[in-house]
């Protein structure tokens, strides 16, 4: 069954262009042609990746439906055919995905529906489902919330390093943009799990995504059952499990459970979830034992996937360029070990009942409390004397900001990044600061804090602090 519709194109990557204009604003030539050389190479070997991934359509290597002992040894040596995506789709992408699935693979997909952070970690934890029922995770584009609805997405491989992530895990893992031509109009129908009606009761139907559009999906639904949830029957949680969820990839609880489809919004066909093709409606609030696991230090998702995934060396480059030009070094000087500060606002708001908002969030001295508390820790463990505090954040009053730069911290120069590189380069840039100082200072609920936190003390070993906020007072310690 199938259907023409259009849909836009995918935002492409940083082009040599836009980012050789960012880079020109204050460089000399010596240091542009050092620049120029080095995206070149970027940009060429992305492509050569590309290429060389569809070279042949007739791969050897394969990955039966049920691996074997042999495969899993395989995988732990890292043998390079294994991590190939070019082994787990036909050839270059196709119209309609199904097209270009490998009858001897196994996949699994998910949607997204929320703030970036909090899509990075839905697509985190589809990763981790992938690995525990031994699938190949096909990873989907990032959609714009709180960037602006008309944005285009932006994919997931453009912002994280895949090629390092397959190598770091050891396993394959592919985008959508590697099955479904992005470029596609035809629509596809799939059948999946409705975890979302079952996990939570206040929206009686599926969890609803900006994905299927871009994607051309047409998606039938089939709820799961009521005892999915972590706690069974308690309306304030909505968890479900990995292993709860990893038990309908296998036949003996997908066939118990085989209740009536819901019809497919577009077309009106109704399918039982698919067997190659595994997908949930929505992965966010998945955890292995407790709610708000990606906070605890045990969590898999971040232990077995989320670590792993880098930024793109474009973005790394870029959030160097950005700090130095804040600290008012030169671009391709080393970037001083800093302190990067994350300070949550504008709709958080939401939490603030009638509560003045200079009340409810944490005013700058308390802020400045926890930098100096991370300066110290700096000083007394490892000898570091940090001279350089970056703020990052997405408050919009201007005397916030006069207050901050007095405070001597520096800040990333975002007025013509949405007009340099697009918008989403702000928020990505901001999350690329935040994992790369020595330090950092968090603002407590928010989830780009959270995987902030988490990459300065996993990637830089560094010291964190995270500033608690709500009514006056709530940070004392
Ligand atoms: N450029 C920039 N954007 C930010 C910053 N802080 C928040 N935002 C924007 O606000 C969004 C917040 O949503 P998430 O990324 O999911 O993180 P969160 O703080 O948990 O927020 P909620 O999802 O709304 O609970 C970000 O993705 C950005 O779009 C910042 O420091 N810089
Ligand atoms: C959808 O299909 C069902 C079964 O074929 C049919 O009974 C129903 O009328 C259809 N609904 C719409 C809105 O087309
Ligand atoms: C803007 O920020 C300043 C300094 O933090 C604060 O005093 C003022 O109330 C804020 N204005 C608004 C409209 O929130």
């Amino acid at each position: 069954m199938s259907a023409k519709y259009t849909r836009a194109r995918s935002q492409s990557p940083v082009s040599d262009d836009s980012l050789d204009t960012v880079y020109r604003v204050a460089a000399k030539s010596r240091r542009r042609a050092y620049i120029n050389a080095a995206i070149s190479l970027t940009f060429l070997s992305f492509i050569a990746l590309v290429s060389f991934s569809f070279w042949t359509s007739s791969p050897t290597a394969s990955r039966a439906a049920e691996p074997s002992h042999d495969d899993s040894t395989n995988l732990r040596t890292g043998n390079s055919d294994v991590l190939d995506p070019s082994n787990y789709v036909l050839g270059a992408p196709t119209e309609h995905f199904r097209d270009n699935l490998r009858p001897d693979v196994q996949y699994i997909t998910s949607w997204i529906s929320a703030g970036w952070t909090n899509d990075v970690m839905t697509y985190v934890n589809l990763i981790y489902l992938g690995i525990i029922t031994d699938r190949v995770p096909v990873i989907p584009m990032f959609t714009p919330s709180h960037i602006g609805g008309s944005v285009p997405p932006i994919a997931f491989g453009d912002v994280f390093d895949v090629p390092r992530l397959r190598n770091a895990i050891n396993k394959p893992i592919i985008e959508w943009r590697d099955v479904k031509d992005p470029a596609s109009n035809q629509l596809d129908n799939l059948g999946c799990w409705n975890v979302w009606e079952s996990s939570q009761y206040q929206e009686a139907h599926p969890r609803g995504s900006p994905v299927l559009y871009h994607l051309g999906l047409d998606i039938s639904y089939t709820k799961m059952p009521a005892w999915i949830k972590l706690y069974q029957d308690f309306e304030h949680d909505y968890s479900t499990t990995f292993w709860t969820l990893a038990r309908f990839a296998y036949p003996e609880t997908r066939n118990a459970n085989l209740v009536t489809p819901l019809p497919s919004p577009a077309t009106n066909v109704s399918l039982p979830p698919d067997e190659q093709m595994l997908c949930y409606d929505y992965l966010y609030y998945v955890c292995a034992q407790q709610p708000n696991e990606f906070e605890a230090d045990f969590s898999p998702a971040w232990r077995f996937v989320a670590q792993y995934m880098h930024w793109v060396p474009s973005l790394e480059r870029l959030a160097n360029v950005y700090t130095n030009r804040a600290i008012g070094l030169g671009d391709d000087e080393p970037t001083p070990p800093y302190i990067g500060v994350h300070v949550r606002h504008y709709d958080f708001d939401r939490y603030c009942g009638d509560m003045p908002l200079t009340d409810c969030f944490a005013p700058i001295p308390v802020i400045a409390r926890r930098v100096r508390e991370v300066k110290d820790e700096l000083l007394a463990t490892k000898g570091l004397d940090v001279k350089y505090v970056v703020m990052t954040s997405d408050e919009r009053n201007a005397s916030w900001w006069q207050e901050v730069a007095e405070q001597g911290w520096f800040a990333p120069d975002h007025s013509r990044t949405k007009e340099l590189l697009g918008d989403w380069y702000p928020v990505l840039i901001d999350a690329a600061i935040q994992s790369g100082g020595v330090g950092f200072v968090g603002t407590e609920m928010s989830t780009m804090s959270l995987l902030a936190r988490r990459r300065v003390e996993t990637w830089q070993n560094g010291v964190t602090r995270t500033v608690k906020w709500g009514h006056p007072g709530a940070d004392d310690h």
